[in-house]
Formats: structure tokens, C-alpha cells, sequence
């Protein structure tokens, strides 16, 4: 048996994901459809046994209100709570608040893949005083300026993510605690490149639905046992990752 239970749960369907907008760090709610899905995300974390001891998330509402919406469902809203702006979603730099559809027509399908999914390329920043900007919001006042970003890359997500990873969430995981990580699309994305060892490249294919707990069984090295993890609903994931992927195409 492996030692480490991890279980990884992207927040439902928010108001900006229908509406096919970039989201990042604007805070923005879950939709209907979203909390739907995150009380269905709870009741499968039940169904399958997993319980969680410890529950993780970002500052960002879709994310907290998921995951007490699954650990309602899962009868486990007693659990012991930490949030961290270091899960906090991709910073999406000048792109939030923008349509994905249209920022795909204006600027070609390369440079929107690039900003999209690529390791290291970041959006444009976001102007502090801009009308999607959280710079000053209070949330953040403990941040010093320097580590409040105005975009990100994937990569500088795993650079902010990864002492969270090592100090927070590992601790737990050592203590046997099964631990509930429930965030963002490219903030999971980060971790599960960490997790799996996903090459530079090879990250920019991995999409990751809403509301469907990806459960990883991890050695006592951390490293996975089920590599890729194992999605609790398997086949509604399948359709909801290729949504995710082809997220620019509809309007
Ligand atoms: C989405 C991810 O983040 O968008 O910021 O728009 O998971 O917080 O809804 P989330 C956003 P893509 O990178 O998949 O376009």
C-alpha cells in the first residue's frame, strides 16, 4: 500500500469559465453548474472512501467555496482549513477579463497557445492600477510588492508554488493525513508537473477539468504510484479535458 493519499480537485465551473473569459487572480464566483459539480466532486470522494483529514486552498472564492461544497458532500466540513495565495490561480497577466475566443482570433492561434500553455512564456502584465488588477487588494497586503505578480508563466507558478508543496502540504502528508488540494487549473498544473516529473514540453497537453478529484496513491519518496493520477469519474473527465483544451475555439 502506498503510504501518501493526495487528492487534487480543480473549483467547479465559475462565472468566467462559461463565459469563456480569462480568470487568473480576478476573483470571481462559481456559477450553478459549478457548485453542482463540487458537491458531486464530494459525494465521489465518499463513494470512493477517500476521506479527507486536511484540506488546502487558494485565497480565491472559487476555489474555498469547492472545496466546502465537496467536503459538505463528503460529510467532512469539520476538517482543519489552510489557504494560501501560493495555490492562487495563474496570474494571467493583461489577458483577465479578456474573451478566449476572441483573443485566439485577434492574435493567431501560435501566440495564444503560447501564452496559453507554454512553460515560460508570460501574458503582458497587468498594470497595478488596472481595471482587473488585485494589487491592492487587501488579501494580499501581507505580500511584500515584489512577490505580488502582474502575470505569470507557468513556470514562475511553480517556482511560487512548490514552497508551499514542501512546507505545507508534504508536512501533512508525513503525519498520514489523506490531503485535499483544491485550486486552480494552472496552479494544479504546476503541481501535478512536479508530481509526475512532466517535461517543459509536454505540460502544455495536460488540461485539467472542473470539479472531478484526481487521486494520487504516492510512494515514500512522493513520487506517484498511479502515475498521471486517477480521476474519480474517469469518463466524464475524459470529455471535460478536451473542453478545457479546445476552450479557445467556442465562442
Ligand atoms: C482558468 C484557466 O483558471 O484557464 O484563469 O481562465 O482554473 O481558475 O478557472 P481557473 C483561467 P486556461 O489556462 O485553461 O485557459
Amino acid at each position: 500500500d502506498a503510504p501518501y493519499k493526495l487528492i487534487l480537485l480543480r473549483h467547479g465551473e465559475s462565472e468566467w469559465n462559461a463565459k469563456n473569459l480569462f480568470t487568473g487572480w480576478v476573483d470571481v464566483n462559481l456559477n450553478e453548474k459549478g457548485e453542482k459539480e463540487a458537491v458531486r466532486g464530494g459525494e465521489l470522494l465518499k463513494d470512493a472512501g477517500l476521506l479527507p483529514d486536511v484540506v488546502h486552498t487558494s485565497l480565491q472564492k472559487r476555489a474555498i467555496r469547492t472545496a466546502q461544497l465537496a467536503l459538505e458532500a463528503a460529510d467532512r466540513l469539520w476538517i482543519p482549513v489552510h489557504r494560501t495565495w501560493r495555490l492562487n490561480e495563474r496570474h494571467y497577466g493583461a489577458l483577465q477579463g479578456k474573451d478566449k475566443a476572441q483573443t485566439l482570433a485577434e492574435f493567431g492561434e501560435e501566440q495564444f497557445m503560447l501564452w496559453r500553455r507554454s512553460y515560460d512564456t508570460p501574458p503582458p502584465p497587468l498594470d497595478r492600477d488596472a481595471e482587473y488588477s488585485q494589487f491592492e487588494d487587501p488579501r494580499y497586503a501581507t505580500l511584500p510588492p515584489e512577490l505580488r505578480p502582474q502575470t505569470e508563466c507557468l513556470k514562475d507558478v511553480v517556482v511560487r508554488m512548490l514552497p508551499y508543496w514542501f512546507d505545507g502540504i508534504v508536512p501533512d502528508l508525513l503525519t498520514g493525513r489523506t490531503v485535499l488540494v483544491a485550486a486552480h487549473g494552472n496552479s494544479l498544473r504546476a503541481l501535478v508537473k512536479h508530481l509526475d516529473g512532466v517535461s517543459d514540453a509536454d505540460i502544455a497537453g495536460l488540461n485539467i477539468p472542473t470539479g472531478i478529484p484526481l487521486s494520487y496513491e504516492l510512494d515514500a519518496d512522493f513520487k506517484p504510484v498511479n502515475s498521471g493520477g486517477t480521476y474519480l469519474d474517469p469518463e466524464a473527465a475524459a470529455a471535460a479535458i478536451e473542453a478545457v483544451k479546445n476552450q479557445g475555439k467556442k465562442k
